[in-house]
This record gives C-alpha cells, sequence and structure tokens, in this order.
C-alpha cells in the first residue's frame, strides 16, 4: 500500500511541475479530488482494508491528500501571480511618452467675418433674418426697381433657372421680403449667400453678401455715413482708412460706394486693385421711395438707408487675402494659417 501510495505522489506532483496554466490545474484537481478522482477511490476503498490495519492506512491516504494539496494550492498561487504579472506588463502605460498632437480647429475666415460683422450689428439693434437662395426675379430684381429690360440688370450676370426664377444675385432681394412683413420703424441685416456669374481674383461665382436696411422717419444721408463709418472702425479698428463714393443702384437715389486700402500692396496701387490701391468693398444709399411705395411703406412718413457688404472681401481684407479663390479651395495649408492670424 505504501508504494502504491508513493508512486501516485510522485506521479501526481510530476504533474503539478509540469502543468503551466490553471486550466490544466484544474484538471489535475478533478484527476486527485474529484467524485472519481485518485484519493476519493482510496478513501473509499478503505472499507476493504482489514480492521487492524484501517488506522495506519487511513492515516497514510490523510497524510498522501494534505500534501498533494498543499502541491497543488502552492502551483495555484504561482500560476496567479504570473497570470497577474503578464496582464500588468501589458496593460503597462509610459506616462513620459509625449501626448498625441491635438488639432484645434478654426472659424473659416468668410464664417469669422459673417459673425462679427452680424455681432456689431446685433450690437447696434439689428435684427437677423435670412431670405431664400433660389429667388423670383420679382424680389431680387422689380421689387428693387430693376424692371426687365432694365440696362442695370447687366451690373449682375445673373444665375436664371427659368424666366422668374433664378440665384439670387444681392441680398437686396431680402429688403422687399422683410418691408412686406415688417412695420416700421425697423433695422435687420441679412448675411448670406449670392451668386453671379463673375470670376477672377477679387469676385467669385458664389460669395457672401451682408444686406442692412433701416426704415424709419427722418432717416437722412447722415445716418447713413455714420452707421457705415462706425461699423468700418468696429471691424478694422479706429485708424481704418475708407473712401465714400458717389454710386449708382436703381433701388436707392442717392447711392455711394465704400472702398478700403487694398490689403495687397497696402494703397500704392497693384494688379489686385487694378492701381487703385483701394478696393471696393460695399454699396449702399438711401432707399429710392418708389421701392418703399411698392412693398406697402409710406414714403411721405418714412424713409430708409440700406447697405450691402460684399462679406468675402471683407475678409480678404481683414486677414491679408489676395485672392478669393483660397477662400474657397478649403487647403487645410491655407486654413491653419488663418488660424493663426486671428
Ligand atoms: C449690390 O449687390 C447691391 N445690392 C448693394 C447695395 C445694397 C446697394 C443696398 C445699395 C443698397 P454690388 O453689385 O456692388 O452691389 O455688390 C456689393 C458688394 O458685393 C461689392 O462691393 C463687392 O464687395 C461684393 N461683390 C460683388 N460681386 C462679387 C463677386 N462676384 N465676388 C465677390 N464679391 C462680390
Amino acid at each position: 500500500m505504501k508504494e502504491e501510495l508513493l508512486s501516485l505522489e510522485k506521479e501526481v506532483s510530476q504533474k503539478v511541475d509540469a502543468v503551466q496554466d490553471l486550466k490544466d490545474l484544474a484538471e489535475i484537481k478533478v484527476y486527485v479530488f474529484g467524485k472519481n478522482g485518485v484519493i476519493t477511490n482510496l478513501s473509499k476503498g478503505m472499507r476493504d482494508v482489514e480492521p487492524n490495519q484501517r488506522k495506519e492506512v487511513g492515516m497514510l491516504i490523510n497524510d498522501l491528500r494534505n500534501k498533494l494539496e498543499n502541491k497543488i494550492q502552492e502551483k495555484e498561487k504561482l500560476l496567479e501571480e504570473k497570470l497577474l504579472n503578464e496582464k500588468l506588463e501589458s496593460e503597462k502605460i509610459d506616462i513620459t511618452q509625449p501626448g498625441k498632437d491635438c488639432k484645434v480647429g478654426a472659424l473659416h475666415p468668410t464664417s469669422d467675418v459673417i459673425d462679427k460683422l452680424t455681432d456689431i450689428c446685433v450690437n447696434m439693434g439689428f435684427s437677423v433674418v435670412e431670405g431664400p437662395e433660389i429667388e423670383t426675379d420679382y424680389y431680387n430684381f422689380e421689387a428693387m426697381n430693376i424692371p426687365k429690360n432694365h440696362p442695370s440688370r447687366d451690373m449682375q450676370d445673373t444665375f436664371f433657372i427659368t424666366n422668374e426664377i433664378l440665384l439670387r444675385s444681392q441680398t437686396s432681394a431680402v429688403q422687399a421680403r422683410e418691408m412686406e412683413k415688417r412695420k416700421p420703424p425697423f433695422k435687420i441685416v441679412c448675411p448670406g449667400k449670392t451668386y453671379r456669374n463673375d470670376s477672377d481674383a477679387t469676385h467669385s461665382p458664389v460669395f457672401h453678401q451682408l444686406e442692412g436696411l433701416v426704415v424709419d422717419e427722418n432717416i437722412s444721408m447722415a445716418d447713413l455715413k455714420s452707421m457705415l463709418l462706425t461699423l468700418m472702425k468696429r471691424l478694422y479698428g479706429e485708424d481704418t482708412v475708407i473712401r465714400f463714393r458717389p454710386s449708382f443702384f436703381p433701388f436707392t437715389e442717392p447711392s455711394i460706394e465704400v472702398d478700403l486700402t487694398c490689403p495687397t500692396c497696402h494703397g500704392k496701387g497693384c494688379s489686385i486693385c487694378k492701381g487703385t490701391g483701394m478696393l471696393e468693398l460695399l454699396g449702399a444709399g438711401i432707399v429710392n421711395p418708389k421701392v418703399l411705395e411698392m412693398s406697402g411703406i409710406d414714403s411721405k412718413k418714412y424713409r430708409g438707408f440700406a447697405f450691402g457688404f460684399g462679406l468675402d472681401r471683407a475678409g480678404m481684407l481683414l486677414n491679408n487675402i489676395s485672392n478669393i479663390k483660397s477662400l474657397f479651395k478649403n487647403d487645410i495649408r491655407f486654413l491653419e494659417q488663418m488660424k493663426g492670424e486671428r
């Protein structure tokens, strides 16, 4: 019997020594202590042992059970430690490593100038409105005192969809829409996209304008001039040089255009500003009484002034950009540079 127990101890010990993971160790446990395990079967066999030998055999079996239990427990502890160390090693974080470069975005120069100008206007009491980009001939032209076949339509090379429907060529199209809806006095601005068949360094087929319209009693050219001066100074700084020029728009009388120093040559004259040293930024004027009347506003009681900023140009002047196309290319290198400018 003793021999048998010794050989069993040896066999199980060798198996435990050789085992490499907890799953295999669990199988050995079943082999030794399971329902049909070798130790369990030895205990069951006690009833066949001669009564006078039972005590001694019992002690030997118990002794072997304790030895094997200890052996397996030690191995279990070892394997658990090994597993934990492997896990810790695989999850190790090197906190001395430099962090990953995280890209920070910024507003596009056109969005930036839209936000800035709109904010300035809102602070001056204007409400912000929107109008459709696909517009009727009536609101874009006729309600603005530009009848069909009027020569001033040539100033805006328009994309027509049908005879009566077009891509709006000016945000002035919102003027009549708002005048029909509102009762004076009111002040509105409308930033948005506009479309013309135009393309060079300062003209793009899609561009942005910001329309402003003020209707009230006793409006004069002095109000318009001081409003535009304030807007320009708030946007470009107190020492901004601007030039008011007489102009013509069928919907304003008198009409003016406003120029700002060219960002490319700083006033010296270059190909971008066609040698003038200045770039045209906006058109404006006192609303033609005919336009007020067409939209149901009493022109004897009320007068108005209106202005239409070219927002892409405004952004170019703000960021020293010489070609309007850069604003539409979405070249990340250009946009990165713009981020630094603001
Ligand atoms: C107009 O569009 C008038 N509706 C402005 C106006 C509003 C006058 C209210 C009176 C009262 P004009 O065509 O000049 O005007 O355009 C106004 C500005 O839009 C220009 O000064 C220029 O800055 C910008 N602009 C015009 N065409 C383009 C274009 N193709 N690309 C980029 N900017 C343009």
